[in-house]
């Protein structure tokens, strides 16, 4: 039959109680969202192929706030995945994934003790697994993980970065910036935004210490590369992504150790050991600008086969078409590539 909007409350895991863009069909709800190019929620129920089935219920309120009830994943992922099709329509004005409207499908409890999530091209769709739900790891629904994902999408829309190599770090990258410029979108009491990728992945873990990333020392994870050197591409993409991740935080933050990682905690970090050659005096525009340089310099100036020099000119080519060719801004680039060793 036919379907009309509805409203509906996500009680999710990760992000309190929030509003949930739903359907109504008769007097069945569905995790469909057609004010966001019809993007839907799917339960693989545990499954690994096809595509499960759309989220339907009688009530419009999904979840309890716990793992054990199935549709509380599914208001994460449907509120994550909502939340960044906002970000780049208002900051960006980037209208879904493509660029044209069409919202993507996310598929979640994808097979048993899945410990990862992933974007596909050939289903313009996205996928979380449960993890163990929760006994050292949580379904990776949470907001910068989906943040991370749909990136993915974005990326494959516009530079089309390769996959491998320096190029394929930078793909990374671009996926930790927007998604963790999506959690400071999102930002709450319960999430309120850091540089820290999956931290809400992980229970009892409100100093960090476990997660994906850290953006701001990606050395932290004893494998990504905080500085550049001509050995960085041989590395995963996931720890190539470093050099890229690090200039972005220097950029937007400066050579500021974020609070709760100062001395006296367990990374011991001061601002020299933020920069890779003695910049302490590094100072940040702010995250605003730093997202509207990388948006930019991914869609209009990278290519498929952008190197970290390439994104060094990239993104001075950005600053200059938005700010102005040697504008603080142009000048701020600039540093924070010196910074981790990009000349
Ligand atoms: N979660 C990973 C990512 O999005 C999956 C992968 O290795 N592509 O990067
Ligand atoms: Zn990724």
């Amino acid at each position: 039959g036919s379907c009309t909007p509805a409203v509906g409350i996500g009680k999710t895991l990760t992000e309190g109680n929030v509003t949930l863009n739903t359907s109504l069909c008769g007097s069945s709800y569905s995790m469909v969202d057609t004010t966001r190019g019809g993007g839907a929620t799917h339960n693989m129920a545990m499954k690994t192929i096809g595509m499960g089935n759309v989220f339907t219920a009688s009530s419009n309120t999904w979840g309890n706030n716990l793992v054990t009830n199935s549709q509380t994943v599914g208001a994460d992922a449907q509120y994550g995945i909502a939340t960044t099709w906002d970000y780049y329509l208002n900051v960006h004005n980037r209208h879904g994934i493509d660029g044209a409207g069409t919202g993507a499908i996310t598929r979640v409890h994808y097979g048993r003790n899945y410990q990862n999530a992933f974007w596909s091209d050939g289903c313009y769709c996205m996928t979380f697994g449960d993890g163990d739900n929760g006994a050292t790891i949580y379904p990776l629904v949470a907001i910068d993980v989906a943040g991370h994902e749909m990136s993915h999408g974005v990326t494959s829309r516009s530079a089309a970065l390769v996959y491998s190599g320096e190029s394929g770090g930078l793909n990374e990258a671009t996926s930790d910036i927007f998604g963790t410029m999506v959690e400071y979108y999102a930002s709450n009491a319960a999430d309120p935004g850091d540089y820290v990728m999956g931290e809400k992945l992980f229970p009892n873990n409100a100093d960090m210490k476990k997660a994906i990333r850290w953006m701001f020392k990606p050395s932290l994870d004893k494998a990504s590369a905080d500085c550049y050197s001509s050995s960085v591409g041989s590395l995963d993409v996931h720890y190539s992504s470093g050099v890229a991740n690090h200039f972005y935080y220097l950029l937007a933050e400066g050579a500021v150790v974020p609070s709760g990682f100062g001395a006296g905690t367990w990374a011991n970090l001061t601002p020299a050991k933020l920069v890779c050659n003695g910049n302490t005096a590094l100072a940040g525009i702010g995250r605003d600008k730093a997202s509207k340089i990388w948006y930019l310099a991914l869609t209009a100036y990278m290519t498929s086969t952008t190197n970290y020099a390439g994104a060094r000119s990239a993104t001075l080519s950005a600053a200059a078409e938005l700010y102005g060719n040697g504008s603080a801004e142009y000048n701020a680039v600039a540093a924070a590539w010196s910074a981790v060793s990009v000349s």
